[in-house]
């Protein structure tokens, strides 16, 4: 019989496992039919639910919120209704309402944020570009800031280079696992399945969670630490692999610098001095010190347990510390995976989306590199490091001189309003900036707040290349044609760039690739016949022929990214969390992730079968102890409190929680956790502490009535995004 069924190969547009998908695709009715892992170097050919079953959304069966398929205008400026405009308007003011303020307050008035989901790294390219030459300015920052930005900075001081040392597929030939503050099972479920079958092969793993994930579970020991106490077990146990002699010496001697002034610093360190403080046993401590330098196999696994904490870029460098005392970096199966979130923020930080570098980590503040981009895109460029996501309230509510101020915020695939920290401050600046542009797919959280709306094509409906988490470049194909009235994001940029007077445009992502290739020596020999041919390559790859096929793992050999190419050992003191709890909010309230939801919702919110497993308003997941103190069963909604604000959500007793903490995944809208996180942020990195704070859970005793406050809040949701006729979330 005949079909219209193609098979199309790509890459998951959500976790950065960077597992390959192939693609049942009905070509006649435009439509996905089914999805089957692809035999990918990471997956394997496995896939999670969301590989599964997470595209529906492309369908847009309007549960949660709504595509936009038009281009949209506040006409009557703030406070008033958007309404559909034709593309050619919408690019015309855009580009005239950011030439009036650059004209007024300077090219530093206008903030840009790029995207580290759909729309892939030739997108991205053209975001830092358009910032950069045609805007002029480094304000351009996307969410790693809130995220692994501590592991970029913390692993730059110490060894050079932000990126996982370690691949994904060599975890599973680890001698020993040391995964802390991560909970691949839910974050990353293919890369923890290497963790899985590492411990199958004999592994020895060591898990460090105030919660008891699955790899907790699993582990040989389980230390299972009061939140926010990671520097303190960190310099514990290097403490004692010090005193234990259980260093590599010659290792130290031959690659790492700084060993004689770290080793004093740790006395007050002493496991048995600290371990009170971290609610484990000073055993326990020593124990996990010599499984972890009992051999030259140990990977450490990090995630946001690590980084979202005032002292996140501290505690990366102490991980990275105990790699360089024990000599695990630089050979097969050994070094550190600070493993990358999205599906594409190892390659939006690697294509320049931050602050301080250009494509491929190059310094905007290096003369000699900035002149090369000049020569290139045929203008002057910035000198100066530009603004950090988490500073935009600063730079809008604090500054008083409005030249200094951020008067233009461009929002390219991401949902401030949504994820960012203390969201009361936050929609307090979005009101306040004179002009918001958002860039979607879908009506998000921030859309209320913008300008100007610009609908994008989606992961599916274009080309690209997204980088997994282990630097794996890999292509993703167009599996279905847009909806009308869509433009690519690199296509919408180039058009504004031309209205403002920078002429941009490129045929296709194959051609923005390269001229980005050319100018990042690290990525130079990743053409698109390499990636195709072999299916992915990890960087840095700097030939373009056929024999150099890329990096498994960094610093061979103990050859550091430094500038002398050796290790250097950082030290801090620890400090305490920000917010404690007390008498008046006597919980620690600490956000993680659901499984079967990912960040701001947008896309897995629309996914028929996912909304099936869980829907607004969330849980918020407590020891059952503290929940019979408070008198509260499963599924009753309660009222949690911080500081800050307040929201509804279910109840989820748990021995997984330990007395007096409270875990919420941050997925949903009405149980929005970033109402009640803190503002505080790591000064180094600016990473917020979504890892801690103090909150209060109270009872609500008309049930019927909290019931009834959630309906109406989700139909208040859908009203808001324009969902007028009833789809799969009536
Ligand atoms: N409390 C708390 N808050 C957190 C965290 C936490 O642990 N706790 N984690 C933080 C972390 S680690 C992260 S990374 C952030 C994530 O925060 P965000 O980046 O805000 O969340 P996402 O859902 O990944 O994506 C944002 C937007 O991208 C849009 N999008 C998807 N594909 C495309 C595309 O191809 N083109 C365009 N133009 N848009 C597209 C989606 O519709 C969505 O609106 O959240 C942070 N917030
Ligand atoms: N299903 C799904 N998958 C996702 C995402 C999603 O939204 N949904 N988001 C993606 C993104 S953007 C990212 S960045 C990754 C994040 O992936 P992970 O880093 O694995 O995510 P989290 O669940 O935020 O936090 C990890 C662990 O830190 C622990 N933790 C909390 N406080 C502390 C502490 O003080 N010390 C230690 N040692 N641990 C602590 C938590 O209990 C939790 O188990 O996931 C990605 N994958
Ligand atoms: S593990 Fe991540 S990349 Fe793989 S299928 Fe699941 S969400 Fe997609
Ligand atoms: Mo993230």
């Amino acid at each position: 019989m005949q079909t219209n069924y193609e098979k199309i190969v790509s890459v998951c547009s959500y976790c950065g496992s960077g597992c390959q998908i192939e693609f049942t695709v009905d070509k006649k009715a435009n439509r996905i039919i089914e999805a089957k892992g692809a035999p990918g170097r990471t997956n394997e050919g496995r896939l999670c639910l969301k590989g599964f079953y997470g595209w529906d959304y492309l369908n847009d069966p309007k549960i949660l919120t709504r595509r936009i398929t038009q281009p949209m205008i506040r006409k009557g400026g703030k406070g008033s209704e958007l309404e559909a405009v034709s593309w050619e308007e919408a690019i015309q003011y855009t580009a005239d309402r950011l030439k009036a303020i650059i004209k007024e307050y300077g090219p530093d008035a206008v903030m840009g944020a790029g995207s580290a989901r759909g729309p892939g790294n030739e997108a991205g390219y053209i975001t830092q570009k358009f910032m950069r030459a045609v805007i002029g300015t480094n304000n351009v920052d996307h969410c790693a800031r809130i995220c692994h930005a501590a592991s970029v900075a913390g692993l730059k001081q110490t060894i050079g280079e932000g990126a996982m040392s370690v691949s994904v597929p060599e975890i599973e030939d680890a001698e020993v696992i040391f995964n802390i503050g991560y909970n691949g099972a839910t974050s990353h479920p293919i890369v923890a399945r290497r963790i899985v079958k590492a411990k199958a092969k004999g592994a020895k793993i060591i898990c460090a969670d105030p919660q008891i994930s699955e790899t907790a579970r699993i582990a040989d020991i389980h230390l299972q630490q009061k939140g926010g106490t990671n520097l303190l077990l960190l310099n514990a146990l290097a403490y004692t692999i010090i005193e234990e002699k259980l260093y590599d010496e010659q290792f130290i001697k031959d690659h790492v610098n700084g060993f004689e002034d770290f080793v004093p610093k740790l006395t007050g360190y002493a496991p048995e001095a600290v371990a009170h403080l971290i609610g484990v046993s000073a055993q326990q401590i020593r124990d996990a010190a010599r499984m972890y330098a009992s051999s030259k196999h140990s990977v450490i696994l990090w995630g946001m347990g690590i980084t979202q904490f005032s002292q996140g870029v501290d505690s990366v460098a102490a991980c990275s510390n105990l790699a360089m005392l024990t000599g695990n970096y630089g050979h097969y199966a050994t070094g550190v995976g600070p493993v990358r979130g999205q599906n594409n923020v190892q390659g939006t930080c690697d294509i320049g989306i931050l602050p301080d570098v250009y494509p491929g980590y190059q310094s905007v503040t290096d003369a000699a590199v900035r002149e090369k981009f000049e020569d290139a895109w045929g203008v002057k460029l910035s000198p100066n490091v530009g603004i950090k996501l988490t500073q935009v309230p600063e730079y809008v509510l604090e500054e008083k001189d409005p030249k200094k101020q951020i008067h233009a915020y461009y929002i390219i695939g991401e949902d401030p309003a949504q994820s960012d920290p203390n969201l009361e401050e936050l929609r307090e600046s979005l009101r306040k900036i004179d002009f918001v542009i958002v860039q979607d797919i879908f009506m998000n959280r921030t859309a209320e707040y913008a300008d100007v709306l610009l609908p994008a094509t989606a992961w599916g409906e274009h080309d690209a290349i997204y980088t997994s988490c282990d630097r794996g470049f890999q292509r993703v194909r167009k599996v279905i044609e847009p909806p009308e009235g869509v433009k690519t994001d690199w296509a919408i940029l180039c058009e504004i760039a031309t209205a403002m007077g920078y002429p941009m445009h490129y045929n296709n992502t194959e051609e923005i690739w390269d001229e980005m290739r050319k100018l990042a020596p690290k990525f130079t020999g990743a053409t698109y016949a390499k990636i195709e041919a072999l299916g992915g390559v990890q960087w840095p790859c700097y030939d373009e022929s056929m024999d150099d096929k890329g990096t498994m793992f960094l610093h061979e050999g103990g050859h550091f990214a430094t500038k002398d190419g050796r290790g250097n050992l950082v030290f801090t003191d620890y400090q305490p969390v920000k917010e404690e709890v007390d008498e008046e909010y006597p919980l620690s309230f600490c956000t993680v992730r659901e499984v079967g939801h990912y960040s701001a919702r947008t896309m897995t919110g629309n996914c028929r079968m996912l909304r099936q497993l869980e829907d607004e308003p969330g849980w918020i997941a407590m020891n059952p102890k503290d929940c019979e103190a408070l008198g509260v069963e499963q599924g009753d909604l309660v009222r949690v409190r911080s500081r800050r604000g307040s929201l509804i959500t279910r109840c989820l007793p748990t021995e997984r929680a330990k007395e007096g903490a409270t875990y919420m995944t941050y997925q949903w809208w009405i149980g929005a956790c970033n109402e009640l996180t803190l503002g505080e942020l790591d000064p180094k990195s600016k990473t917020p502490e979504y890892k801690y704070c103090a909150c209060r859970v109270e009872k609500l005793d008309d049930q019927a009535e909290a019931e009834e406050y959630v309906k109406s809040q989700y139909a208040l949701i859908r009203a808001k995004n324009g969902i007028v006729k009833a789809g799969a979330g009536a």
